[in-house]
């Protein structure tokens, strides 16, 4: 093809010359370098150029990214972004992962790991340095997977038992459409990267965004609103401090007649070789009002929570506020009325009738908290399995049991508030931006000060 036509073929946000000879994507705070290919030829009249499209990532200030598999040695993060001077605390990070491997529900792995960081870059006595921070925690288990797992090649390569081959693909896991897709013979090789135990890392780089934005006197945390069908009664108002009321329940369910009735439907899962999912709800306190754009597609928060949400392991629905609820509503009993009660101090002097938006208008932030939920299925490795197919036969089959949950909601909030917080960290930076704590500081401080300028009208405003 001659041209760098983009999906859907129109030209994408505009590309501007820079002065060394680079061109940047000009959308945004930031610039990014993007590939622009050209024409060997001058193109014939009237026809465009069009750029090859590469949409902003999801995170361009704050990054991350995690590697490992499930029964490999170890897992890893790289945080990218954080200013320098943030003090880092790391047995905070740890009890954001012992917070993950709890809940009623959790399968045998929970038992043999004890999930701990090692820092390896990018913090210097207690404090980040502006570098990439790298976090690793190890894999217990692999000392029961050096030969089946072996990164060099294995004599025993022949022995589809001892390399814990997988040729029954579970309906509702990656098992067949990674295979098909990477072209595997054995869906493991899929199956160890799809396991949401990679999300011991996603935890692990959320504790660095929580860290941040708790110096910025934001906190993020969840509740189980649901399980298996049993709908937790949820307070109008919610407890100050959500992680300190919801974690000492086994299912982190504020209800606890739901709780009981939730324990109940697992442990008969459990005898039925079923799995269980259900709904978390994640809730942002302090968090200022003017995060997030509505300019662009890209920039609006929810649509960035959403994307976070959606990529936790088995998440399939994400709701901001009322959600879903709000499509069979009239207007008048959905859009919170604006008035000028702001106890937090962070909508600007100006504040709602309720939360039914959940924190959010037009993509943008309105300093109320901030309220989303994530609905996870059931688990698709079930002891009771679906039927399948024989990867190497086609022969009708029965899908493989691997040690698994029955029930990982309670890990899932605990994923989705670092999800959350990541975005949320990634939109302060973005916002307020700062190569250190200090700049970052008076950036904010400034900022709620002039929104809250806005707010005290002179001769009080009535
Ligand atoms: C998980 C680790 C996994 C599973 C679970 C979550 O460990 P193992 O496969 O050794 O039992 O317990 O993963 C899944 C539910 C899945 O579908 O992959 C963890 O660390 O959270």
């Amino acid at each position: 093809m001659d041209d760098d036509r983009g999906p859907g073929g129109d030209a994408g946000p505009p590309i501007v010359p820079r002065g060394d000879g680079s061109r940047f994507l000009n959308d945004g705070p930031t610039a990014h370098p993007i590939h622009v290919r050209t024409f060997a030829r001058r193109p014939p009249p009237g026809f465009r150029i069009f750029a090859v499209r590469r949409y902003l990532p999801p995170m361009p200030t704050f990054r991350f990214t995690t590697a490992g598999e499930s029964h490999g040695p170890a897992l890893v993060a790289v945080v990218e972004g954080l200013p320098a001077g943030l003090p880092v605390n790391t047995d905070e990070i740890d009890r954001e992962l012992r917070r993950r491997q709890g809940g009623y529900g959790r399968g045998g792995r929970m038992r043999i790991e004890s999930d701990r960081a090692e820092v390896l870059s990018g913090v210097r006595h207690g404090e980040t340095l502006g570098s990439p921070i790298t976090l690793l925690v190890r894999n217990r288990d692999w000392a029961n997977w050096t030969d089946a797992m072996s990164p060099a090649p294995h004599d025993a390569q022949g022995d589809d038992e001892a390399m814990r081959r997988v040729f029954f693909p579970r309906p509702g896991h990656a098992d067949l459409v990674g295979a098909l897709k990477y072209d595997r013979g054995d869906a493991r090789d899929v199956l160890e990267r799809a396991s949401a135990r990679e999300t011991t890392m996603r935890v692990a780089a959320g504790a660095l965004a929580k860290q941040l934005l708790a110096q910025l006197g934001i906190r993020v945390g969840s509740h189980v609103a649901s399980i298996g069908g049993i709908v937790a009664d949820v307070p109008d108002v919610l407890p100050a401090d959500l992680n300190a009321a919801a974690d000492p329940s086994p299912v982190r369910c504020l209800d606890p007649v739901a709780e009981g009735r939730m324990i109940d439907a697992i442990d008969q899962a459990k005898r039925d070789g079923d799995t269980l999912g259900g709904v978390v709800e994640v809730v942002a306190h302090g968090v200022p009002a003017g995060l997030g754009s509505h300019v662009s597609w890209d920039r609006k928060l929810d649509g960035r929570l959403a994307q976070a949400l959606m990529s936790i392991q088995a998440i399939k629905g994400v709701e901001v506020g009322l959600g879903v609820e709000a499509a069979l509503r009239p207007g008048s009993r959905v859009h919170d009325a604006i008035n000028r009660d702001d106890p937090s101090g962070r909508g600007g002097g100006f504040g709602r009738v309720g939360n039914h938006a959940g924190g959010l208008e037009g993509g943008i932030t309105t300093g109320q908290p901030l309220v989303c939920r994530a609905a996870m299925k059931p688990i698709s490795t079930l002891m009771t399995p679906l039927g399948t197919v024989d990867l190497r036969t086609g022969a009708p089959a029965e899908a493989v049991r691997e040690r698994s949950d029955v029930c990982a909601v309670p890990a899932a909030g605990v994923v989705a508030e670092a999800m959350v917080a990541m975005v949320l960290a990634d939109a302060v930076l973005e916002k307020f931006g700062g190569d250190s704590m200090a700049e970052l500081g008076r950036s904010f401080d400034a900022y709620l000060e002039q929104i809250r300028a806005r707010g005290a009208f002179p001769g009080g405003g009535d």
